[in-house]
């Protein structure tokens, strides 16, 4: 099968940028003129993409008015109708797969047939799926409302998919959204508002403000009804701050360290396989990546000599190769926050296997072993492409060391045995927890955490509650009269 991309995605991809130039926000359903503004750069090679504008509080102020105004008529729509334009985004994104297949690993630095094959269809297949949403919104949520205007703040790591998984379900509810791409990585939320756009949507429902953590901070603090955030638990915190007592609905999909459990009797090369799609996909940006391997003593050794071996197998490489495994990180700064965390972890007496920093934005995949539980290494979430291996000896440890950790975003388990792996499952406190796979995703599924990973859903019944608000909440006021 031809993976990579076919020249003309490519030049449709420059052609487009060179044709904008400088981009302003989406508000009210059209681009603003750019104001002050900062490169979107290719972290494989530097070069600058494109200029974006940094948003200011007055432009999301803009913005949320647009989308105040937009929501009344959206909400008011009858399901089947704001489902067609759900549909007729799907459609579209799914004809322009390819073209923001390359602008996505353009910006992110991801590996082109990850962006193709795993991060474009599952976009589509979210929009598709809250398509269905809106069609029965009326019927599977009676009594329930929208909750009004949306602020939805969004990381780099699937600038795309983490879009669609914020705003399809918000749009399916009847809600309208102001939405802020990560700094590192607008062009992909841009290139949607291109899409908003042509499908017709009408203006002020989708409204897109780029800009760093200041114009974040403008969007937590104007008058919206909800606020939906992924990123790091740090800034996680600070909009809970924030939000305490406003009256705004709140979820947060924060970090993780989740575990990588190989039981004894596990089939150790798909484990091994489950490694790759796990710890070292999207050069282990992920929320949810398997980093600690936790690995039954016994099968320690064939285990780490598989792994080895796999791991050398590995291509670093230019992302928009076809047969790159691994690309580029997506900023210095991220390649500088995992090297110090290495740094750290080897000082405290961990080894590093592979993990060697290249030429720019590049770390070889590597694991850290001999590793002791208050290691830097075993606590920080690292993301970067290193993972921890460990061992246990009794279930009982391995149920210990997994939920030794101040995340629960998932977890993965692995063993031949059903009652084994759905014993240890249960027993794990994550919001998911894969056996026999690893980051495996569909939009009918709620996805999210416990403890320091957040709260809230998105997918399926779950992610559209969250959107919604229940007949009973809807009469409560949030600051009862004295
Ligand atoms: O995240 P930030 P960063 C973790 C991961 C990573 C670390 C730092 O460990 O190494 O966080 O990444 C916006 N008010 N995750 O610094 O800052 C910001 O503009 C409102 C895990 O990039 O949390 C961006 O749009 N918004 C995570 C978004 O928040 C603010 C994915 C995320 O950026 C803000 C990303 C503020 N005060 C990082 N400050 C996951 N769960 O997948 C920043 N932002």
């Amino acid at each position: 099968m031809e993976y990579g991309p076919a020249p003309e995605d490519s030049a449709a991809v420059r052609d487009w940028l060179r044709d904008r130039g400088a981009f302003g926000h989406f508000i009210a359903g059209r681009f603003t003129r750019p104001g002050q503004t900062f490169a979107s750069r290719d972290p494989s090679t530097g070069e600058e993409l494109a200029q974006v504008t940094q948003g200011t509080a007055r432009d999301v102020a803009k913005a949320v008015r647009a989308a105040r105004r937009a929501q009344r008529g959206w909400g008011a729509m009858p399901g089947h109708d704001r489902a067609r334009f759900l549909y007729a985004i799907a459609r579209t994104i799914q004809k322009r797969e390819r073209f923001l297949a390359v602008l996505e690993t353009l910006d992110n630095g991801k590996p082109i047939r990850e962006g193709r094959d795993i991060d474009l269809p599952l976009v589509v297949r979210h929009f598709y799926h809250h398509a269905g949403w809106a069609e029965l919104a009326e019927s599977e949520f009676p009594g329930h409302r929208a909750l009004g205007v949306c602020g939805q703040i969004i990381p780099w790591n699937f600038p795309l998919l983490m879009l669609a998984w914020k705003v399809a379900p918000a749009l399916a509810a009847g809600n309208t959204v102001v939405l802020k791409p990560a700094e590192y990585t607008p062009l992909t939320a841009l290139a949607f508002a291109d899409i908003c756009a042509h499908v017709g949507l009408p203006a002020g429902v989708v409204n897109i403000v780029t800009g760093d953590g200041d114009t974040g901070e403008a969007l937590v603090a104007a008058p919206v009804d909800k606020l939906a955030f992924t990123g790091s638990t740090e800034v996680g915190r600070q909009i809970a701050r924030a939000c305490a007592g406003s009256g705004k609905a709140l979820t947060l999909e924060l970090g993780g360290k989740s575990p990588f459990v190989v039981m004894a009797d596990a089939d150790l090369d798909a484990a091994v396989e489950g490694v790759v799609d796990g710890v070292w996909f999207n050069q282990g940006q992920v929320c949810c990546a398997g980093s600690r391997i936790l690995v039954a003593e016994s099968v320690a050794e064939r285990f780490e000599t598989l792994l080895r071996a796999r791991m050398a197998r590995l291509r670093v490489g230019p992302p928009l190769d076809k047969s790159t495994d691994i690309g580029a990180l997506v900023d210095p700064v991220q390649k500088e926050r995992i090297l110090s965390i290495l740094g750290a972890a080897v000082s405290a007496g961990a080894e590093l296997v592979g993990g060697l920093p290249g030429r720019g934005c590049f770390i070889a995949p590597g694991y850290l072993r001999n590793i002791a539980p208050a290691n830097p290494g075993m606590i920080e979430e690292i993301f970067g492409p290193i993972a921890t291996l460990s061992t246990f000896r009794t279930p009982d440890e391995a149920a210990d060391l997994a939920n030794n950790t101040r995340y629960g975003l998932a977890a993965s388990v692995w063993s031949e045995n059903a009652a084994v792996a759905t014993d240890l499952a249960a027993r794990i406190k994550a919001g998911v927890v894969w056996v026999n796979c690893a980051n495996l995703f569909d939009a009918a599924v709620p996805f999210g955490g416990m403890r320091d990973s957040g709260y809230g859903r998105e997918g399926g019944r779950e992610g559209m509650l969250d959107y919604l608000a229940a007949p009973v909440a809807a009469q409560r006021d949030p600051l009862p009269a004295e």
